[in-house]
């Protein structure tokens, strides 16, 4: 696909437009109950690897209403879309280069708020009626219907303007309230805290139809001082358009489907929750909660609101996106701390997106590995939830889980080769740690899974094929009667050293 292409991705529609010509989108025209069918009916399909976005043009109760379901399900093909990359590379490749565009910053451009598209129609005060638009529930037990979960929760920090985007949560309470569930220490938390301490009720926007590069970059744990538009910017290549609010002062992004703002009220809860969460459970109880009373809508016509299913497996839409992401950022913060020899960093979509890193390093130094494990177990972006990190050698691909537990196995001494961190951040949705009081607490587990630096010129050596006789096997294949391609190998033996040759 021409790069070009890309350069001009804005919308939703855009990028949908694109997943379209990649036979990626799957309009679903047929009658769907937005109470349970659409999330089921997301989690049978996303089982299959690589499986289509759903929209959902044809919803009971709310006629005209669109809803897309798990934008990135477990498809590499429109992550790469999303950070305006061709479709076909392999995961470590667009991790890397992912992690190479979250360096750069570029600062968003304000436009009028009267030419953002997002600004066709704004409800104010009593006319704005969140229950006109569609919002699944997902799970049997669900406390409500969520409308937003792919989406940007927009916050400011009062004392230096930092505009925060994170992705959070959103249970409908009422035609002009959603409850705001965010755990200990994620921005939003510290941005209204900081405004409640002085007495005034936080400004807050949410937007639940977004294009896909603005969830990415809102579900991703960036600098705590630095706007996520920023970063949403360097991976675009160009700054992401913006207007200023004329109600509460936030900046928030034109081209999105739908916007609500308002403000959350120091004093104020309500009953939030259970949700059917990222871990595969629900994550805690209904509890008190605080809350967005709204002040306005904003939406295109027709808007099309965005939605990840949470789920175990492959149809988490916090599997694949959130955890190629976050194993991105992690690979520029190694980066940014001037960390050597790093060769991958994955974060398996099977361990809910964020509970494993795995990093490959070309070992260089006594002590290297370790240092790579405590770093990437702390690092900004690595630091939240994650139970384990393990560090393997380059001769492993950290994306194949098969070849990581076999150097966990053969390379780890787990009386020397395992350090546990306590009192580590995490969450109150992590369902293993009892009683619920103790949350958000967690801990995590480095695995030193790489050859004993100490004896690594003499650690025994892995039996490898001759390149030689490989490529004549390849060449052999079908003379062979063997069945598809063969598989690739890239490490050979290479006889250094060797006696009997
Ligand atoms: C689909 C999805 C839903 C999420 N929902 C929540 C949530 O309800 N509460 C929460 O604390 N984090 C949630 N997260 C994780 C945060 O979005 C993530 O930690 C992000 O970095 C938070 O933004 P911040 O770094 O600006 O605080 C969710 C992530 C995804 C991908
Ligand atoms: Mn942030």
């Amino acid at each position: 696909m021409d790069r070009g292409r890309f350069i001009g991705i804005k919308s939703l529609g855009d990028w949908l437009q694109l997943v379209d010509s990649i036979g990626e989108l799957k309009r679903v025209k047929a009658s769907v109950d937005p109470d349970l069918e659409m999330a089921t009916i997301t989690y049978l399909a996303g089982k299959v690897s690589g499986g289509p976005t759903l929209l959902f043009e044809n919803i009971k109760g709310y006629p005209g209403g669109r809803l897309l379901f798990n934008p990135f399900g477990s498809s590499l093909n429109r992550l790469a879309l999303a950070i305006r990359e061709a479709p076909g590379s392999d995961a470590i490749e667009l991790t890397r280069t992912l992690g190479e565009k979250m360096k750069k910053r570029i600062a968003p451009q304000m436009i009028e708020a009267r030419d953002a598209p997002v600004n066709k129609n704004i409800d104010r005060g009593d006319r704005a009626d969140l229950t006109r638009f569609p919002a699944p529930r997902m799970w049997p037990l669900d406390g409500g219907k969520y409308i937003g979960t792919a989406d940007a929760v927009v916050t400011v920090d009062p004392t230096n303007e930092r505009v925060n985007l994170g992705t959070f949560r959103q249970m409908i309470q009422g035609p002009r309230q959603v409850g705001f569930y965010a755990s200990p220490g994620k921005d939003p938390v510290l941005d209204r805290e900081r405004w409640w301490s002085q007495g005034k009720p936080a400004p807050v926007a949410a937007v639940y139809g977004l294009e896909p590069l603005l969830f990415l970059v809102s579900a991703t744990s960036f600098p705590k001082d630095v706007s996520e538009y920023e970063f949403a910017g360097g991976i675009n290549g160009a700054p992401i358009e913006v207007f200023k609010s004329d109600i509460t002062g936030l900046t928030l992004p034109a081209n999105a489907e739908i916007i609500i703002e308002g403000w959350s009220h120091p004093n104020k809860t309500e009953s939030e929750g259970p949700f059917g969460e990222f871990t595969g459970y629900y994550g805690r109880p209904g509890g008190a909660t605080p809350t967005i009373e709204i002040e306005a809508i904003r939406y295109r016509d027709n808007p099309i609101i965005t939605s990840a299913l949470m789920a175990d497996g492959l149809s988490n839409e916090c599997g694949m996106m959130w955890g190629m992401a976050k194993a991105a950022k992690v690979w520029a913060d190694l980066n940014g701390m001037g960390v050597p020899g790093i060769r991958g960093v994955w974060s398996p979509p099977e361990a809910a997106g964020w509970g494993m890193t795995v990093v490959s390093i070309e070992q260089r130094y006594a002590g290297h590995a370790a240092q790579v494990g405590a770093l990437a177990a702390q690092c900004m972006g690595g630091a939240y939830f994650t139970k384990y990190v393990v560090v393997v050698d380059d001769d492993v691909d950290p994306t194949n889980l098969g070849e990581v537990v076999w150097a966990m196995v053969t390379r780890s001494r787990p009386a020397h080769s395992i350090d546990i961190l306590r009192e580590t951040w995490s969450t109150y949705l992590d369902p293993s740690q009892n009683p619920p009081e103790i949350r958000p607490w967690g801990s995590k587990c480095i695995i030193n899974a790489c050859k004993e630096y100490k004896y690594i010129k003499s650690f025994s050596r892995r039996s490898l094929l001759k390149r030689e006789v490989y490529e004549s096997v390849c060449a052999r294949w079908k003379e062979l009667g063997l069945a598809g391609e063969p598989p690739k190998i890239s490490t050979f033996e290479n006889f250094e050293g060797s006696v009997n040759i």
